[in-house]
């Protein structure tokens, strides 16, 4: 009996106390995002993931809080539509591959393209340097440096090194993630 008024209060609280937060995953292709939303939505890390035509998109719920997560694609011909699906979210989530470093260039111009739209002013951004598994990754301080973050001043900006295969960090980024809902 204890158990079933427990699970009616967690309902009824969950009633009240409710929050969300819609999020845009963006970054070059085969960086994790779609990694990133499979892992924090149902824990199942896989080494084969199909690459994402478009986007897709997950609603999950941890804890008290609702999570709206877009994931879009990162090929070439999608990178256009990126703006499209961060216009209106609570956090952009921008994946690195922070071992893929010959592509940290391209990474820095799409992501400063990205938040030189007007529509995105001020949307809080998260860079995640994914694959930290991998030796030869690059750490928090080098991904500052060569995605020039210290130059972003018109938000609040989070860089954290992280992995989706080894599940490293990932408490503290649901948390970042959870701390902008509302
Ligand atoms: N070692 C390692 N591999 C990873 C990690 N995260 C993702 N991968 C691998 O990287 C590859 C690409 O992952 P995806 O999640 O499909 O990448 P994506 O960013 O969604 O790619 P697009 O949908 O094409 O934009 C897959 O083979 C994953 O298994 C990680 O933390 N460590
Ligand atoms: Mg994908």
């Amino acid at each position: 009996m204890p158990g079933f008024f427990a699970s009616i209060f967690q309902w009824i609280s969950g009633l009240f106390f409710s929050k969300q937060a819609e999020i845009a995953v963006v970054g070059l292709q085969a960086s994790g995002k779609t990694s990133f939303v499979n892992v924090i939505t149902s824990g199942q890390w896989s080494e084969d993931v199909v690459p994402t035509v478009a986007f897709n998109f997950r609603k999950i719920r941890k804890g008290n809080v609702t999570m709206k997560i877009w994931d879009v694609a990162g090929q070439p011909k999608f990178r256009s539509m990126w703006e499209r699906y961060c216009n209106g979210v609570d956090a952009i989530v921008f994946v690195v591959d922070s071992v893929d470093h010959d592509k940290f260039n391209t990474a820095r111009f799409e992501l400063h393209q990205l938040l030189s739209q007007p529509t995105l002013t001020g949307v809080p951004l998260l860079v995640l340097g994914n694959k930290n598994d991998l030796t030869g990754h690059a750490a928090v301080k080098e991904l500052i440096k060569n995605l020039q973050l210290d130059k972003i001043s018109d938000r609040t900006v989070s860089c954290y090194s992280c992995s989706m295969k080894s599940q490293h960090n990932l408490d503290i980024v649901l948390q970042w993630l959870a701390s902008r809902s509302h």
